[in-house]
């Protein structure tokens, strides 16, 4: 057995699938994903589901339905005869959801809140479809500290705003937290698969997410400040001290939940910006749309590699 695999036990059936940490669903006659615009008793999960092995996502739309189209030509995928790709989610009109065969694509929005709707439904989409073992990728963007634009940073941590390692959420009137924690194996493998020959660095890292793009990263250019320039710069130095490589908005949530779930995941982001050098975003659009693909082109290293080992 694989020691890295030990926290995940006590949450998978024996045959792989998700099991739920909430006896209440079994009991319920249908289950509503209402943002997914999916549900156990509206749909066939299983048959639409089941075979699916990565869950990839992404904050927009377009940039996760250009994913599905990149990864469906690197894995050799087509299409049945005279169909396209459909956002499976359309009607929710939150999130936007494509499949191409073993991978799911799906946009998560920005932040916290955001996010961990989307990893609620989709743990509960992989429990009701019984996909076996799925790995669960976040692709983002993200501000880097003391890396040139352009960096991909794959998280081995990640801590929120006050430096907690962990995810607290306010339930019933009490905050209960839970732990952040990374697939060891996993972020080494994809750390193995960044190429010497990659014009651009790929690093390990701990990310903060912030529950802000504007102060709660330390940016002096949001409608509010009330800290100097070098008040910004003590506390980002004082970060990237503590082995902080990245800022960025959905990291905690999506580490703490999926671990809770015993899911395997990581997060992989690009960073747009040095935030030692500046708060504004004023690389070119074309420059940005590349580095998105950075991400992508590590994953799918990693499911192209995986499915020939199957
Ligand atoms: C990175 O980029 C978004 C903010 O611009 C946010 O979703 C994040 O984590
Ligand atoms: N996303 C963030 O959350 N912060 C940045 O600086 C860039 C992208």
């Amino acid at each position: 057995d694989d020691p890295d695999e030990e926290y995940a036990e006590g949450t998978r059936y024996p045959d792989g699938s998700v099991k739920l940490r909430n006896p209440h669903i079994e009991l319920m006659d249908q289950d509503i994903l209402y943002h997914l615009a999916l549900g156990s008793g509206s749909h066939d999960l299983v048959e639409m589901f089941r075979d699916v092995k990565f869950v990839c996502m992404g904050g927009t739309p377009r940039r996760m339905e250009m994913f599905a189209y990149y990864i469906m030509k690197e894995i050799g995928y087509k299409l049945p005869t005279g169909t396209t790709l459909m956002d499976i989610s359309q009607y929710s009109y939150r999130y936007s959801m494509f499949k191409v065969g073993p991978v799911l694509s799906i946009s998560h929005g920005m932040g916290t809140p955001s996010i961990g709707i989307l990893l609620h439904e989709t743990i509960k989409l992989m429990y009701h479809s019984k996909a076996k073992d799925p790995i669960f990728f976040r692709l983002g963007t993200c501000g880097g500290l003391g890396v040139e634009p352009g960096t991909v940073v794959i998280s081995d941590d990640a801590i929120d705003g006050l430096g907690n390692h962990s995810y607290s959420v306010p339930i019933l009137g009490k905050v209960v937290q839970r732990p952040c924690k990374f697939d060891k194996k996993l972020t080494r493998e994809l750390k193995a698969l960044a190429d010497p020959e990659d014009p651009y660095e790929t690093t390990l890292g701990t990310t903060m997410c912030a529950d802000d793009f504007y102060e709660g990263q330390g940016r002096c250019d949001g409608a509010f400040c009330d800290y100097s320039e070098a008040d910004k710069l003590e506390y980002l130095e004082g970060l990237m001290k503590s082995g902080v490589k990245n800022i960025e908005m959905e990291s905690v949530p999506f580490a703490a939940l999926t671990n809770h779930a015993g899911i395997k995941a990581a997060v992989i982001c690009v960073a747009l910006l040095n935030r030692l050098k500046g708060d504004q975003v004023c690389t070119p659009k074309e420059v940005l749309n590349e580095y998105q693909l950075r991400p992508q082109i590590l994953v799918a290293r990693y499911i192209k590699k995986y499915l020939q080992t199957k």
